[in-house]
């Protein structure tokens, strides 16, 4: 037992006079500064280091808890968290917002500049990194014990310009201030293995053992981010992992006297975590990245073995006592690693720890994009991961066996599903190697876990149906309403009182009230305000100016063909040549926001061609307030909270069937905004909430377009049927909104005529219908009020603590534990 004076945990105050302290105390102490010479930026770091120390205080209290309560843990390994600023999102979790803006005012500092200099942590793409951030958040809030592992990119989401219309890269080094959130822990260090061999260790009886030799060696180092909880004492954790070289290298190379080769290998091993790939629902293929999702994993599954070990449990009550939920197939290789470790390094046989892997792992799929999908070249997953290879051998093996005997004589099926592809020079389907090796496999919405079901893994659901469960995605109130829209959050809690902060379905107390004018005048008015905020943004950001009276019609996610940005587009073309011509269209800011993967041309085609479009019907002069479109720079977490609370109309016009779920549509419907929408991913199930009276639907559905694509398509026999449409097309191809160099609109309406892939051109007239349903019941603001309030009190179910509660229930056989408030200090 340890000395009283060792268990103490200090008991740091909350209130203003007490965080005044703690700050001027950190700007001296931690930021080495005198107070009377503090820059804005001291100031933000000081106020981060003194709410560090409280959030680490309450994270060894959860920790004690759980490790007194012998509870059973939820691991979520994901290659990316798009968690945004953690400032305003620690103080308000934490509940100190208020006296935190009251003690920096004492000190002369105004709390909102200073919230204004963090940079977005942004280790991820898009919807499935915000998801995990979602998730972590939520984990936190509801008081489950769940832990995240991911990887400290030193260079995050690169940094979106337009020079002038097409999108420039810059890197975005987040850390080079470097960062009062995290805790590096030097003493946290696995070894992670790359190349080499195997060697058979062969015993007369008893199985044959294996050893990875030679290869090489980098090592695996923890930062801790803790992670607070809304309005509970609960803190988790966010492990990610940056790699070090090991001493190895010194030896190697110093001895031999080329001392600068030495230390530049040594940078070069620590290369693993430096980048996010910036590619969105597409698989690489590179070897860095394999090596990227190999390192993350082995340190995550070392960290977890040691841990389970640690607490006094046995490995055979790995499954009791740990879920881990893999965040697509990312970190796949997870099932062959947990494999290498059980049976070569703690010498388990073969099938007790196959046993126990596959109880303990599940597997979230967010596409069935066939690009999206991960299979490595056997070849290459062999020269890095030698063993592992071996391995996955053997678990296909034993798999295929059972499918022999099932399906006797079936080949066709057993080629199927390997989980090795024989037929495009034999790689590994690490989709496929997921749910061998898991107890549960989920997709994101209800549609997209029903399509699952019937193509991408239909075999593996005809062979283990009860393995397949659908969970939809979420998002969190905290951050997507609390902290994004004051305004009616405010309006929510005079009207309903704020329990729907931690049950969202009591949004629906609001629906009474729908028809109330009063309530309705009070909507439409923070709305408005909401507008004037973002119109403030977008003039500061790109100069061009918004009528906050007109209808916000906002398309924000990726760049991606089958979102269908051309879609709104064409659209908007449309009604410039109708203004152009004279007519009267309802007016409308369109605005668009996301990036382009780097080496996506056809992304990066669609932004430039928006930014010429936009340049030209902003600037002329018959048109003024009744069309303005915009092209948002660098979209990211902390701009999507000006931009969505903004919105009258949320863009969700994705190709039917090809949006798992969809995030930001419910977002964007939390905050008010009617979706006009094809019957995709959530939508569906958002329509089936609010109800079609605050939802515009159209478009084929999923299996329409299966059949239109059957039927073979025509776009430009549909074009000669549609007047509106081809004189968009043609405007565009003409070279109208390009100066220079009309030629590279051509390529576009070659490609909208001939190839038109996601169907733009056959859903068009279907919505542009939708839109003008849209500007009707814009134009009736009572009408629209109601409809939009309704839409509000109808959201409840996409809270991400729905979402976790059922990953929970169906997947982990967790169950929360909130931290006793009473049991503030573990040795007072
Ligand atoms: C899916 F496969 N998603 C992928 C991927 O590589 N990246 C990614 O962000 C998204 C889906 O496209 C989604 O429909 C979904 O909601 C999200 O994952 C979370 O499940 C986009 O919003």
């Amino acid at each position: 037992m340890a000395a009283p004076e060792v268990t103490h945990l200090p008991n740091l105050p909350n209130d203003v006079e007490g965080l005044r302290q703690s700050i001027r105390d950190a700007v001296v102490r931690v930021v080495g500064e005198d107070p009377r010479q503090a820059t804005e930026r001291d100031w933000m770091e000081a106020l981060a280091f003194a709410i560090r120390e409280r959030m680490v205080e309450r994270r060894l209290l959860t920790r004690r808890q759980f490790a007194d309560e012998d509870v059973k843990r939820v691991y979520y390994l994901s290659m990316e968290y798009l968690i945004g600023r953690m400032l305003e999102a620690n103080l308000r979790n934490m509940g100190i917002l208020e006296p935190a803006r009251q003690a920096m005012a004492d000190l002369g500092v105004n709390l909102d500049t200073i919230l204004d200099l963090e940079d977005d942590a942004a280790l991820g793409n898009g919807g499935l990194g915000r998801l995990a951030a979602c998730i972590l958040e939520s984990l936190a809030t509801q008081g489950y014990p769940g832990y995240g592992y991911g990887i400290r990119y030193e260079f995050g989401m690169f940094r979106q310009e337009f020079e002038p219309y097409h999108q420039v890269e810059h890197p975005d080094n987040w850390l080079r201030y470097g960062n009062p959130w995290e805790f590096p822990r030097s003493d946290r260090k696995y070894p992670i293995h790359f190349y080499g061999h195997v060697v058979e260790h062969h015993h007369p009886r008893g199985e044959t053992r294996y050893t990875w030799e030679n290869g090489e060696e980098v090592l695996a180092m923890a930062y801790d981010y803790p992670t607070a909880g809304y309005g509970r004492r609960n803190v988790n954790n966010l492990r990610l992992w940056a790699a070090k070289a090991t001493r190895d290298f010194d030896l190697r190379y110093f001895n031999e006297g080329d001392y600068i080769r030495a230390v530049a290998d040594k940078a070069e091993s620590e290369t693993i975590s430096m980048v996010l790939y910036p590619n969105d629902a597409t698989a690489i293929g590179k070897e860095l990245r394999l090596k990227q999702e190999y390192f993350f994993v082995s340190a995550s599954l070392q960290d977890i073995l040691d841990r389970h070990l640690a607490l006094g449990y046995n490995l055979d009550a790995l499954p009791d006592k740990v879920a881990i939920q893999l965040n697509d197939t990312h970190p796949a290789i997870a099932v062959a690693e947990l494999m290498r470790l059980l049976v070569d390094c703690h010498e388990l046989s073969w099938d007790r720890a196959w046993d126990l892997a596959r109880r303990t792992f599940a597997y979230t799929n967010h596409t069935l994009m066939p690009e999206a999908l991960e299979t490595w070249p056997v070849e290459l997953m062999e020269r890095v991961l030698p063993r592992h290879m071996g391995i996955i051998y053997q678990i296909n093996h034993d798999f295929l066996e059972q499918v022999r005997h099932r399906y006797p004589g079936d080949n066709d099926r057993l080629a199927r599903l390997s989980i090795i592809d024989e037929q495009n020079g034999r790689r590994v389907r690490m989709a496929h190697l997921a749910v061998v090796g898991s107890h549960r496999v989920n997709g994101v919405a209800a549609l997209h876990t029903q399509l699952l079901q019937e193509t991408l893994f239909e075999d593996f659901y005809n062979l283990w149906p009860e393995r397949f469960v659908n969970v939809t995605n979420g998002v969190t109130p905290r951050l997507w309403m609390i902290q994004a829209n004051p305004a009616l959050t405010e309006l929510l809690g005079q009207r309903i009182g704020n329990d729907w902060q931690y049950d969202l379905d009591r949004l629906r107390a609001l629906e009474p009230y729908a028809h109330d004018a009063d309530l309705q005048k009070a909507f439409l008015d923070v709305k408005r305000a909401n507008k004037v905020r973002l119109a403030n943004l977008v003039r500061e950001r790109t100069g061009v100016e918004l009528n906050p009276d007109v209808m916000f019609d906002v398309q924000i996610k990726r760049i991606h063909e089958y979102k269908r940005q051309l879609l709104k587009l064409l659209h908007v073309v449309d009604l410039y040549r109708r203004i152009r011509a004279g007519e009267d269209v309802a007016p409308r800011v369109v605005l668009f926001g996301g990036k382009a993967a780097p080496g996506y041309a056809r992304a990066k085609g669609i932004i430039q061609v928006i930014n010429e479009v936009a340049d030209i019907v902003n600037h002329d002069p018959a048109v003024g307030d009744r069309l303005k479109c915009v092209f948002f720079p660098n979209y990211e977490v902390s701009s999507a909270s000006i931009i969505i609370p903004a919105a009258d109309v949320s863009e969700q016009i994705s190709t039917a069937g090809f949006e798992a779920s969809g995030t930001g549509n419910m977002k964007l419907a939390l905050n008010g905004a009617l979706t006009i929408g094809t019957l995709d991913g959530a939508n569906i199930e958002i329509r089936d909430a609010v109800g079609e009276e605050s939802i515009f639907i159209f478009g084929m559905t999923a299996d329409e377009v299966v059949e239109h694509r059957r039927n073979g398509p025509n776009p430009e026999a549909i074009l000669a049927q549609q007047p509106n449409l081809a004189a968009a097309v043609e405007m565009i191809e003409s070279g109208f909104f390009t100066c220079d160099d009309p030629g590279t609109h051509g390529d576009l309406g070659r490609y909208l005529r001939h190839e038109d892939p996601f169907f733009v051109i056959a859903d068009y007239a279907a919505y542009t219908e939708a839109c003008e349903r849209a500007d009707t019941l814009y134009a009736d603001r009572t009408a629209w009020a109601e409809a939009a309030i309704l839409n509000v009190a109808r959201m409840g179910y996409f809270s991400i603590d729905r979402t976790v509660r059922d990953y929970a229930n169906q997947i982990w056989d967790i169950i929360p534990e909130p931290v006793a408030p009473s049991r503030t200090n573990g040795a007072a």
